[in-house]
């Protein structure tokens, strides 16, 4: 697996390509751009191509799903749960809380910040549209949590801590971020001090707390005031420690773990060194403190700092330089966002000009010079990730072009321009597929993300299953290359990866767009079941004279949330025989990876169980491993007693014993007498008719009345066929029990579907599955190779249908059929 990093810019060949692709396209996608006002003005009275408002609505639930340390009680991603809640202890300080950055569980501060910033400009200068759309809530649930964040990490005046996280030993891991501590990992903490400082990240975080107060301050002032105090302290943290030449103080010097992923003096700008410095993070800044306090003083900073910024030729002018106009708005370059804010602020021109400038280059051209635009009408700024510097760049357009008003001559220009990037974000695109996840038509389902992919093995991105486990709401992922072409692999993170400074973009814009064109939110969100059992026994269970052998895996493939066993207890139930005594009973274990079992324990009258306790045996979906837990259980009795284990329930296999979690909640099979508080009494010799082992409300028992063994047979079987139902999909628990007399030595079940739309999806769990038309094969993995006689084994599969979803009557096992 390759580690999620951000290469330095090489777009300048690309670039040169796709000058002549656009001016060969071009009419295509400009066509709305080059429409006049009015006919803009009628397109606004016209129905919306997209929901906007559900898109917006949604996109917060992506922000939500990266929430990291104890979940605020806001939190909507149902499998998610508290995760990292040491980070920074090991230096003495509170880091828990803020936000992983995309799919790794990394927290980088200076994309946290630079994504904070432009959601809370959205929030500020689209205040109404939020509140319309009923997303002020969630938006300020968004910048508390990283705003609670910040404060953390800003203990001193000049003290800011920007990473918690190594990048290197994050990116080796690919499991949930509530496995990571059990994982083992350091979660080492950067800071940047007065001494080794990082003016970008320091100005960029004053920014965002700045930008957030003024979100905060009609219905939380006293916040507002925290982050504002904050916020300036960091500002002159920031430019009272700055250097000289934009680059000598950029944090990445100071914290060189950092330089890898977010470098600010590497990726950035067509232009080599226009961009990478920090002159626009310490203007960007004196904006907010200006817009936030009203300090005049901090708009003369700004401009200031703003001739600093980074600059380019103008084209045919022999040398004249002007500020850089052919990359755009992101993470590492706030000045395009300085041009458009300061236009509005001071209302002069030549701010008015740098904003048009850049706004022209990326829709008519500037001086025969047009950013590429693909032919499906993508503003293809850089190639990783591509969608979200279109949509940072469609939200300065919109934003600018509101300020222009409806009524100026470029309104209809810049407007088209923002509208129609994100319009291709949701859909309008030649695959005519929408790239916010769980959103629109034919949207991608497996971005690079490892807690959505509910992997349990530790393989990487292209490892089981094949299908993420849940859906990443509200994330736009990378998008497409020059040529508009995209696939859904998870292993791709320059396409398919999500992160912060992907979604804030588009948030924003959407807020813009909603408060235009409307939208309805979804009155209920999605809710998200399990796909089927998250902890499982697998035993395999044999006899041999006095004795029987549990050997045992704990299963731990849990993702709703993933969750670590740390105190996972499984027992072992049977009944004694004749006249043996429970002191003639023996217990343990050729192999153990958890304590040595303990018993017999009496249940109720003659039957006992053994116990494994694992506690110290850390169990989660973290690895080959760590998934699973082994035990070869031993339970009989010494010379003198009698061992019959036909009547001992948990020899009838997986279902019949039982697993417990840390709070000694039942999480997996049944005992005897059922799962309820008090086991009945037991007095019969056969037991009773097996219950489902699966949570579904409707149990199946065996129709087989015939108590076991059957002695009159060499062979039969029995299948009982539960089903975890949430319409259109459905988990399917089947235990198959040998009936027979005689060890069946591999197996293979075969039925059929009733219904022709019945579909199951691979891999399954327990067997290696197929499908065939309606005809379903079931065929024995090498551990459950062997079932014994009375022997059972339980293995399932997720599927899919449309309409019903009968259940199969006739199977059979190794061709005999099964009652
Ligand atoms: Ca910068
Ligand atoms: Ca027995």
């Amino acid at each position: 697996m390759r580690a999620h990093t951000r290469p330095l810019n090489r777009g300048s060949a690309l670039a040169v390509a796709g000058v002549m692709l656009a001016v060969i396209t071009a009419a295509v996608p400009a066509a709305s751009a080059a429409a006049p006002a009015a006919a803009a003005a009628r397109a606004a009275a016209a129905e919306p191509a997209f929901n906007y408002g559900e898109a917006l609505q949604k996109s917060f639930l992506f922000y939500e799903a990266q929430q990291s340390g104890r979940l605020p009680s806001t939190n909507r991603v149902t499998w998610r749960a508290d995760s990292t809640v040491n980070d920074g202890r090991s230096a003495g300080v509170d880091l828990s809380g803020g936000m992983y950055d995309a799919g790794d569980h990394v927290k980088f501060g200076f994309p946290m910040a630079a994504m904070t910033t432009t959601l809370a400009w959205g929030g500020v200068d689209y205040r109404a549209a939020y509140q319309s759309s009923g997303q002020l809530p969630y938006l300020m649930n968004t910048l508390r949590q990283a705003g609670d964040y910040f404060i953390k990490a800003h203990p001193e005046p000049n003290v800011l801590y920007v990473q918690v996280g190594d990048g290197n030993e994050d990116h080796s891991y690919w499991g949930a971020p509530e496995t990571v501590e059990a994982k083992g990992h350091k979660r080492p903490v950067y800071r940047i001090t007065a001494s080794c400082p990082g003016t970008d990240v320091a100005a960029e975080t004053a920014a965002a707390m700045a930008a957030s107060s003024m979100v905060f301050r009609p219905t939380d002032p006293s916040y507002a005031d925290t982050l504002l105090t904050h916020a300036r302290q960091l500002y002159t943290f920031a430019d009272s420690t700055k250097g000289t030449n934009g680059r000598d103080t950029a944090y990445v010097n100071c914290v060189g773990a950092a330089q890898g992923f977010y470098n600010s003096t590497g990726e950035g700008g067509q232009v080599e060194g226009a961009t990478k410095m920090y002159w626009d993070e310490l203007a960007w800044a004196s904006i907010w403190l200006y817009r936030a306090t009203g300090t005049t003083s901090y708009l003369d900073k700004a401009r200031a700092f703003y001739p600093k910024m980074g600059t380019q030729e103008d084209p045919g002018s022999n040398g004249v330089q002007v500020p850089v106009f052919n990359f755009g708005f992101g993470w590492n370059d706030k000045q395009y966002a300085v041009y458009e804010q300061m236009a509005e602020l001071t209302g002069e021109q030549p701010y008015r000009d740098d904003v048009q400038r850049y706004l022209d280059y990326w829709t008519v051209g500037y001086k025969g010079r047009k950013g590429t635009i693909t032919p499906g009408g993508l503003a293809y700024i850089f190639y990783w990730a591509s969608l979200r510097m279109a949509a940072n760049t469609a939200f300065v357009a919109l934003k600018y072009a509101d300020h222009l008003g409806t009524a100026d001559p470029l309104y209809a220009r810049y407007h088209a321009f923002g509208k129609r990037q994100i319009d291709y974000s949701l859909g309008d695109n030649p695959r005519r597929a929408s790239y916010m996840i769980g959103f629109g038509a034919g949207p991608p389902r497996n971005p690079h993300h490892r807690g959505a992919h509910g992997a349990w093995t530790n393989a990487g991105p292209n490892s089981e299953p094949a299908i993420s486990r849940h859906i990443l709401y509200g994330a736009l992922v990378g998008g497409p290359d020059a040529a508009d072409s995209y696939t859904d692999d998870r292993g791709d993170y320059v396409k398919n990866e999500v992160a912060l400074d992907f979604n804030s973009g588009i948030t924003s814009s959407l807020a813009v767009l909603y408060g235009r064109y409307g939208g309805t939110p979804l009155a209920t969100l999605p809710r998200e079941t399990p796909d089927g059992p998250e902890f499982t026994l697998e035993p395999t269970i044999t006899h041999q004279g006095r004795e029987t052998t549990a050997r045992t895996y704990v299963i731990n493939k849990s993702a709703w949330p993933a969750t670590v066993l740390d105190q996972a207890r499984f027992r072992y139930y049977f009944t004694l025989d004749g006249a043996t005594t429970p002191g003639q009973v023996t217990v343990g274990a050729s192999y153990s990876q958890c304590r040595t079992p303990t018993g017999p324990h009496l249940l109720e009258g003659r039957t006992y169980y053994a116990e494994v306790d694992c506690t110290g045996t850390p169990i989660f979906p973290g690895g080959q491993s760590e998934y699973r837990r082994e035990v070869q259980l031993k339970v009989g009795v010494s010379e003198g007693g009698t061992w019959d284990p036909s009547n001992d329930w948990s020899a009838k296999g997986a279902a019949n014993m039982t697993l417990y979690d840390d709070e000694g909640r039942l999480i997996w099979g049944t005992p005897p007498g059922g799962p309820g508080p008090s086991p009945s009494p037991s007095p019969s010799p056969s037991p009773s008719p097996s219950p489902s082992p699966s949570p579904s409300p409707s149990p199946s028992p065996s129709p087989s009345p015939s108590p076991s063994p059957s002695p009159s047979t060499g062979t039969g079987c029995t299948v009982a066929y539960a089903v975890n139902d949430w319409g259109g999909g459905f988990s399917a628990n089947l235990t198959l029990t040998n009936r027979g007399s005689s060890a069946v030595n591999g197996w293979t079940l075969r039925f059929a579907f009733p219904g022709t739309s019945q579909k199951l999806t691979p891999p399954g769990w327990g067997a290696t599955w197929s499908q065939s038309g309606t005809q379903v094969t079931a065929v024995n993995l090498d551990w459950n190779r062997t079932l014994n006689p009375g022997q059972a084994v339980q293995i399932g599969f997720n599927g899919t249908y449309s309409g019903s979803n009968p259940k199969p009557s006739a199977f059979t096992l190794n061709g005999t059929t099964c009652s």
